[in-house]
């Protein structure tokens, strides 16, 4: 096994979401540019519907655009879709390919993990992921997790268990994002509370602020 040096990645503190299902029907590609303009240096694209052909145009349309900002780019769930399009990583959940054959495909790009515990978060960081997603932090109706709140305590157990970057997630606010932070996360992930604001590029630098 290659040895993995911990801490290989910084993030930046807001990790932005970019989920077309989420945008209150706007343009993915508009509201794409809104987040670069508020000034987002990571971007997720999530799309759980979408077909593999659309899904990979919209990573392309995110790679061209986010590139030039110097704006990371990861790709949910989708190994092969992040390799396709030069993203810089994947993020993968507890029921997508497992981390060692996400490495294996995609060597020294990031990797992110969904994590829910404790046990999956010390799994993660020793089978070699890049950081670590934990939630959900607070309630969200962004997505069935299946698992209830985890709340800021268990944020800071995780930290104080774990080296890897964290990027909380679920239910995050502008409103509590810095109690997020405070409690340890490395970066907080946030999908409705930007997509659904009405001047996204606003929401987001107005949260970048509170840092
Ligand atoms: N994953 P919002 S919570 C995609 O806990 C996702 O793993 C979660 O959306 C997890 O910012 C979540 O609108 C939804 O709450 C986050």
């Amino acid at each position: 096994m290659t040895f993995r040096k911990i801490q290989r990645v910084t993030l930046p503190a807001l990790y932005a979401i970019l989920d077309p299902e989420q945008t209150n029907s706007r343009s993915p590609d508009i509201v794409l540019r809104q987040l670069l303009e508020g000034g987002a240096k990571i971007i997720q694209v999530r799309a759980k519907t979408m077909s593999s052909r659309n899904f990979l145009q919209l990573a392309q349309r995110a790679r061209d655009l986010t590139a030039p900002c110097d704006c990371k780019l990861i790709v949910n769930d989708r190994a092969d879709i992040a390799l396709g399009t030069a993203a810089d990583g994947v993020h993968l959940g507890q029921e997508d390919l497992p981390l060692q054959a996400g490495r294996k495909l995609l060597g020294d790009k990031i990797i992110g993990i969904s994590t829910h515990s404790l046990e999956q978060a010390q799994e993660a960081e020793a089978d070699g992921a890049d950081y670590i997603g934990f939630g959900p932090i607070f309630g969200t109706a962004t997505k069935n997790t299946g698992y209830t709140a985890r709340g800021l305590e268990m944020l800071a157990q995780i930290r104080a268990a774990v080296a890897l970057p964290i990027v909380a997630i679920g239910g995050i606010t502008e409103a509590n994002i810095q109690d997020v932070w405070q409690a340890g996360a490395d970066s907080a992930a946030i999908i409705s509370d930007i997509l659904k604001a009405e001047e996204v590029a606003a929401k987001v630098s107005a949260i970048l602020a509170r840092r």
